[in-house]
């Protein structure tokens, strides 16, 4: 079988004074931390899409990257070449997972008809791909942006007819997550955006929206899909205005359309940030309602207002991130999913190598700081301190529905002005600083 990375052994964990670039420093797959291992906890994904679609291109020049995997003479033989280097590339880089769109793993044939078995020719194989190789598929999704039928939207077009395109692909792109057992499914918004009023009705644009993720939540059990579903929010890109703006407004929109028990969140740490938010942010809005489905894991640039999809390299980020992930009870089903890109410049398929060791080092590191400041216990004292008031006496009668706002005043009146602590962020932060 041809090699697509032969330069390349096992990468396997050297320890922190290592100095090999195609060695793990902090990510030891088997190692132990709390009640699981690093493998375990951060169930780490490859994104087909970055790692093998991606040519570098950008709004000054086309492709530079020359895949080997990209050089056959159909885009059949092109897709099985690329799956290859996908087996190769994630069992040497030891990651369990990969996630990707069906256009990814397949090309758009000349009819729907064509596209369809494509996708499917090629789900077979990774089927077996995945038996030989023991790997996994955390996710599929449909790929609902990049044609051109989609440019007003897919579930949000104005002619109802494109929409039933995106429905056409959406089933086929469940059916393969299905046959591949994928652990989740996304739906991304892509074009489920608006960039002028002056042609757009957003009532009904929302409406359609949540009448399409109806039929395909009634689709998933239909046909016994029992993988989780996934919203993955973004506030802008492609288009100016994204209706999945952020998780407090998908929470909000899949409440008020009755599709709140169907979905949990898929968070990406760039988007989180396009939307004016911190990562941390994002996951804790996820987490404190029960929705934390799964992380999409990059990061942006501060110094540029677009979705970068770096690779993790922010070890502080990360920690934060990885406190609130352990805090909520782990990722369950979801994973870290690298939803991120080696730079133009970056022209060697080893680049992809070393993003990779530096992103699963990152999130290993983040993990073991976490579990330390977890263990350490005077964060959460502190905040378990700060908040007591609300465990005793009228702070819990009035959470019990149990007090008026004249019960309330007599207790002002009767004890007078509060005496007001300070909120020790900086103490707090240098607990963090402590353990990274
Ligand atoms: C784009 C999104 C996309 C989704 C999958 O910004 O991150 O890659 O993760 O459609
Ligand atoms: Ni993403
Ligand atoms: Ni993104």
């Amino acid at each position: 079988m041809h090699e697509y990375f032969p330069g390349v052994k096992k990468i396997e964990f050297e320890g922190k004074d290592s100095k090999n670039p195609l060695a793990f420093s902090y990510y030891n797959a088997k190692q132990i931390v709390g009640d699981k291992t690093m493998e375990e906890h951060l169930r780490f994904a490859v994104a087909y899409w970055h790692t093998f679609k991606s040519t570098g291109s950008d709004p000054f020049g086309s492709g530079v990257f020359e895949r080997p995997w990209n050089k056959a003479r159909t885009p059949m033989a092109i897709a099985k070449d690329t799956l290859a280097a996908n087996f190769e590339f994630i069992t040497k880089l030891g990651v369990p997972y990969y996630c990707f769109h069906d256009r990814d793993l397949a090309p758009e044939g000349a009819t729907f008809s064509e596209s369809i078995k494509n996708l499917q020719v090629i789900t077979e194989l990774a089927k077996d791909y995945q038996e030989n190789t023991g790997k996994k598929l955390l996710w599929g999704t449909a790929n609902l942006f990049s044609h051109r039928r989609y440019v007003h939207g897919a579930a949000t077009n104005p002619d109802p007819h494109v929409t039933a395109c995106a429905a056409l692909q959406v089933r086929h792109a469940i059916d393969a997550t299905k046959e591949l057992g994928g652990e989740n499914y996304v739906f991304w918004g892509g074009r489920e955006g608006y960039e002028t009023l002056l042609n757009t009705e957003m009532k009904r644009e929302r409406e359609q929206l949540a009448a399409f993720l109806h039929l395909c939540v009634d689709y998933a059990r239909r046909i016994g899909f029992s993988g989780q579903f996934l919203i993955e929010p973004k506030p802008h890109e492609p288009t100016k205005h994204q209706y999945d703006f952020d998780s407090a407004t998908v929470l909000g929109f899949l409440r008020e359309f009755d599709l709140y028990d169907a979905f949990k969140i898929n968070v990406e740490a760039n988007h989180a940030t396009l939307a004016g938010h911190s990562f941390e942010h994002d996951l804790a809005v996820c987490s404190s309602a029960g929705k934390l489905g799964s992380i999409d894991a990059n990061m942006g640039d501060a110094c540029l207002g677009w979705d970068t999809d770096q690779f993790p390299t922010d070890i502080n980020t990360m920690t934060r991130a990885m406190l609130l992930v352990l805090e909520g009870g782990g990722l369950g089903r979801g994973g870290l999913n690298f939803d991120a890109k080696v730079r133009r410049p970056s022209l060697d398929t080893a680049d992809l190598f070393y993003a990779h060791i530096g992103g699963m080092d990152t999130f290993a590191r983040a993990l073991l700081s976490a579990r330390a400041i977890i263990e350490d216990g005077r964060l959460s004292e502190f905040r378990q301190q700060r908040y007591s008031g609300w465990d005793r006496d009228f702070g819990k009668s009035m959470l019990a529905g149990k007090e008026s706002l004249e019960s309330m005043e007599a207790k002002a009146l009767e004890r007078g002005e509060p005496e007001i602590p300070s909120g020790r962020q900086e103490m707090l932060e240098n607990i963090i600083i402590s353990y990274i």
